[in-house]
Formats: structure tokens, C-alpha cells, sequence
């Protein structure tokens, strides 16, 4: 026998005009996104990075299990923990751990081991997956539901004028023990948030985007 249900809500029928521009309009927004490495210590209001993730967290998910934590870091002393941590393991991957292919291919964001943005943002939002419940339970599609979720998580960021970096320090593990996460949770993205430093600069690379039909083919 299925659940109940209840009816449907959200949806105030749109005519194909408005949905065009307001298509349009999130394109718009989009386009300016850029992954920030340069950040201001303007701080940024409790209340904003709180919305973001409850945006998060509406995101369609594997059996509506919500496989997901989010640890919002302000703190400055658990923001320099991060910090060294993270410093730490990125010293190990340019001084050998990565392939020379993998480092040809970083050439042009010009990244290196240093990561002061770490301190100097005011948020870092450590999103955790969880591989499987807190007694053990099965998760499903647990990669796929986080990762829509921290989608969903920048494009909140980034529609209320804030500058977002993903930042994948391999391995992460450090930030389970730093956020005091269980052992079923795994480290899958440090997201940097706030305002861009004065003056910074993307590199140019970033702007060269595939085309529509590179990416894209259309059957109708
Ligand atoms: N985690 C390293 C390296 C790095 C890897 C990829 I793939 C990037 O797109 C950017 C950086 C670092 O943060 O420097």
C-alpha cells in the first residue's frame, strides 16, 4: 500500500513568456559566478550563510534520506586548525603526491600550497555525506543527492552576492575530527564564502566555457 500523499503546491501555472525570462534572468546570474580565490574579512551575517544551507537542504535526495551535514565555521581558531591541516596535505600533493598531469592541468589557475583564504574568509561550510545512516542503514545515490545539494548551496551564495570557492583538499579527513563528525560522514567539499577581496582576479582560463553544442545536442 503506498504512503499518504498530499497535494501538490509551488507550482502557480507560468505562461511561456515569463518562464523565457525568468530563465533568462538565472542564466544571467549564473554567468557571472566565478570560483573566487581572493577573499575580503568583510564579515558576512550568521543569518545569510543559515539560509543557504536550509536552501541546500531542499534538494531532491536518494529516498528523501538526506544524506547530508553542514558545518558553517566562523571561528577563527577552528578556521586556523583548518588551515594548517589543509596546508599541510596540499604540501604534500604539489611537492609529489600528484601526477605531473594533474599539475599541467592546475598550471593555469596558478594554485599552489598556500591557502590563506582560509582565515581570511569568513565562512567555511564543510559539507559532509552520509554513507550510511548512524546505525549502520543504507544510504542511496548519496554522492549524487550532496552534490546537487552543494549545487544548490552556491547558487543561493552566489544569487545573494557572495563569492564561493570549492576547495578539495585530499585527503579531508581532518575536518571530521576539527567539526566533530561521526565516522559514517565523509568529508566531500570546503566551501570558502564571502566577498571578494579588492582588486581580485580570476584567471583568464576560467572564462573560456564549451559552447551549447559542444555540450549539448537537442532532440524535439
Ligand atoms: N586541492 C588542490 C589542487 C586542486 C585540484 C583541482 I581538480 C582544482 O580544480 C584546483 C586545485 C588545491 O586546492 O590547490
Amino acid at each position: 500500500m503506498s504512503e499518504p500523499h498530499v497535494p501538490l503546491t509551488g507550482y502557480p501555472p507560468v505562461d511561456d513568456g515569463d518562464m523565457r525570462r525568468r530563465a533568462d534572468a538565472m542564466l544571467k546570474v549564473l554567468s557571472t559566478r566565478r570560483t573566487v580565490r581572493d577573499f575580503s574579512y568583510r564579515a558576512v551575517p550568521r543569518q545569510v550563510i543559515e539560509t543557504a544551507i536550509k536552501a541546500a537542504a531542499t534538494a531532491p535526495n536518494g529516498a528523501n534520506q538526506q544524506p547530508w551535514h553542514f558545518a558553517a565555521i566562523s571561528n577563527p581558531e577552528m578556521k586556523r586548525r583548518i588551515r594548517e591541516a589543509a596546508e599541510e596535505e596540499e604540501r604534500a600533493f604539489y611537492g609529489g603526491r600528484a601526477s605531473d598531469e594533474w599539475l599541467d592541468a592546475l598550471a593555469p589557475l596558478g594554485t599552489d600550497a598556500s591557502k590563506p583564504f582560509l582565515e581570511t574568509a569568513p565562512w567555511l561550510i564543510a559539507i559532509f555525506a552520509e554513507k550510511k545512516g548512524p546505525k549502520g542503514e543504507k544510504h542511496y545515490y548519496v554522492t549524487e543527492s550532496v552534490g546537487i545539494a552543494i549545487g544548490m548551496l552556491i547558487t543561493t551564495l552566489h544569487n545573494a552576492g557572495l563569492a564561493t570557492l570549492t576547495h578539495t583538499p585530499a585527503p579531508m579527513n581532518f575536518l571530521r575530527e576539527i567539526c566533530g563528525r561521526p565516522a559514517n560522514e565523509k568529508p566531500l567539499v570546503l566551501l570558502v564564502v564571502g566577498h571578494p577581496a579588492d582588486g581580485a582576479t580570476v584567471p583568464a582560463h576560467a572564462l573560456d566555457k564549451k559552447t551549447f553544442d559542444q555540450i549539448a545536442k537537442v532532440w524535439d
